[in-house]
C-alpha cells in the first residue's frame, strides 16, 4: 500500500535571504503569515526551534514560556497544523559560542541544559515528544581546544538530564560533521546511534537524517538511511541537496543529484517510512536570488520532486533489476535506473 505522506518544514525555511557576505533581501515575513502558507503550499507539519514558538524566551519565566507556546499551539490548531519536533536553539547565545553541552565553562554547560528543559516545556506544550538535536557548536576550531571523550559524554549526560525531566521525550540527533565548527562530535547517524548507548535509554535516542549533512560527511544520504532503518532510528528526516563538499547550500530536494534523491526516496517507501507517523521533513533555503513573492517555491517543489520519485520508485521494474542483480549486471542495472529516472 502506498504511504500517504506528511509533509514538514520550519519558519527558518521561509527566510531574508542573509548570508555570511551580505545581508537580508526580502523582508522579514510575520510567523503567523507563515502559517498561513503551509497548507496552501501543501504542508501540515511544523518544525521548530524552541525560540520560533517563543522569541523572547530567555527574558521569560518558565510559566510564561509555558502559556507562550501554549498559544502557539491554539494558532496551530486553527491553521489544522501540527508541531513536528522543538530543537534547542543553541548557538546564538553568547553564552554558547564555544558549544553548549561541551562548553569548557561549566556555567554555559549549566545554560544549555536549561534552556534544553524549557524546550522540552514548550515541546509539551505545542503537543510532541520529538525533540531534534543539532548539535552545531558542539565541536571545535582547534583539536587541543576541548577533550573529545569528555565532550562526549557530556553530551549524553545532557541527554539523561533531559530523559529524567521528562519520561516521554524523545530526541532525534541530526548529525553534521562541520560548519560552523571545524569538525562536529557527532558527525555522522553511527556516531549519533552509538551515543544513545551512552544514555541511560538508548531506546529514547533515535536520528534526524539530513540529505546535506550526510554529504558534507562524504557519504550517501540514502544509506545513511538504511543504517538508521537497520536500527529503527529514523524518526525525522532533513530532506534537501548539496553541490558538493562547500558551505551547507540546502538546496531542492532532487535539484543536484536526481538518481541520489531517488535512491533516498526507494529507501524510504521500501520501509514504510511514514506509515507510523514519521514526517517527510524538509530543510532547505531559497537561493538569495528569489524574488521575495515566489520564494516559497523551494518548498512546494521540493515537496512535488518527492511525489514524482515516489512514483518512479513505485513504477519501477523491480523483476528487471532482480535479474539484473542476479545475474551481477550492475552495469544493466545502471542503464536501467538511468533511463527510468529519463522516462525512457
Ligand atoms: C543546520 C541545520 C539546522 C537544523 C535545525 C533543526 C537551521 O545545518 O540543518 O537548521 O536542521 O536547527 O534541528
Ligand atoms: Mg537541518
Amino acid at each position: 500500500m502506498s504511504t500517504e505522506y506528511t509533509f514538514s518544514f520550519g519558519p527558518w525555511n521561509i527566510h531574508e535571504g542573509a548570508d555570511p557576505f551580505g545581508p537580508t533581501v526580502r523582508e522579514s515575513i510575520d510567523f503567523n503569515v507563515k502559517l498561513a502558507e503551509y497548507k496552501k503550499l501543501g504542508f501540515n507539519g511544523v518544525q521548530f526551534h524552541d525560540d520560533d514558538a517563543v522569541p523572547n524566551m530567555n527574558d521569560l519565566t518558565p510559566d510564561q514560556i509555558i502559556t507562550e507556546a501554549a498559544a502557539v499551539k491554539k494558532k496551530l490548531d486553527d491553521h489544522g497544523l501540527v508541531a513536528e519536533f522543538v530543537a534547542p536553539r543553541l548557538w546564538e547565545d553568547p553564552r554558547t559560542i564555544d558549544g553548549g553541552y561541551t562548553s569548557n565553562d561549566p556555567a554555559n554547560r549549566k545554560y544549555a541544559i536549561e534552556r534544553s528543559l524549557r524546550c522540552i516545556d514548550i515541546a509539551k506544550a505545542l503537543k510532541t515528544n520529538l525533540i531534534v538535536f543539532w548539535l552545531a557548536r558542539e565541536g571545535t576550531y582547534i583539536r587541543e581546544a576541548k577533550d573529545s571523550c569528555d565532550a562526549v559524554k557530556r553530551i549524553a549526560e545532557a541527554i539523561d538530564t533531559m530523559f529524567d525531566y521528562d519520561p516521554d521525550i524523545k530526541i532525534a540527533i541530526e548529525p553534521k560533521p562541520n560548519e560552523p565548527m571545524d569538525h562536529t562530535y557527532i558527525p555522522t547517524t553511527g556516531h549519533a546511534i552509538a551515543l544513545g548507548m551512552l544514555t541511560k535509554d538508548a531506546s529514547r535516542v533515535g536520528i534526524n537524517i539530513e540529505s546535506a549533512h550526510a554529504i558534507l560527511a562524504g557519504l550517501d544520504p540514502s544509506d545513511e538511511m538504511g543504517y538508521a532503518l537497520a536500527h529503527d532510528k529514523l524518526w525525522t528526516v532533513h530532506l534537501n541537496d548539496q553541490n558538493g563538499l562547500k558551505f551547507d547550500q540546502d538546496k531542492t530536494f532532487g535539484s543536484v543529484d536526481l538518481r541520489r534523491a531517488f535512491n533516498q526516496v526507494r529507501i524510504l517507501e521500501k520501509y514504510g517510512y511514514g506509515q507510523r507517523g514519521e514526517m517527510v521533513g524538509l530543510d532547505i533555503k531559497a537561493m538569495r536570488t528569489q524574488p521575495a513573492d515566489i520564494a516559497t517555491k523551494h518548498l512546494s517543489n521540493s515537496r512535488e520532486i518527492f511525489l514524482n520519485l515516489a512514483e518512479k520508485v513505485r513504477s519501477f521494474d523491480t523483476a528487471a533489476e532482480a535479474q539484473l542483480i542476479a545475474a551481477r549486471d550492475y552495469e544493466g542495472l545502471e542503464l536501467l535506473v538511468v533511463n527510468h529516472l529519463m522516462g525512457l
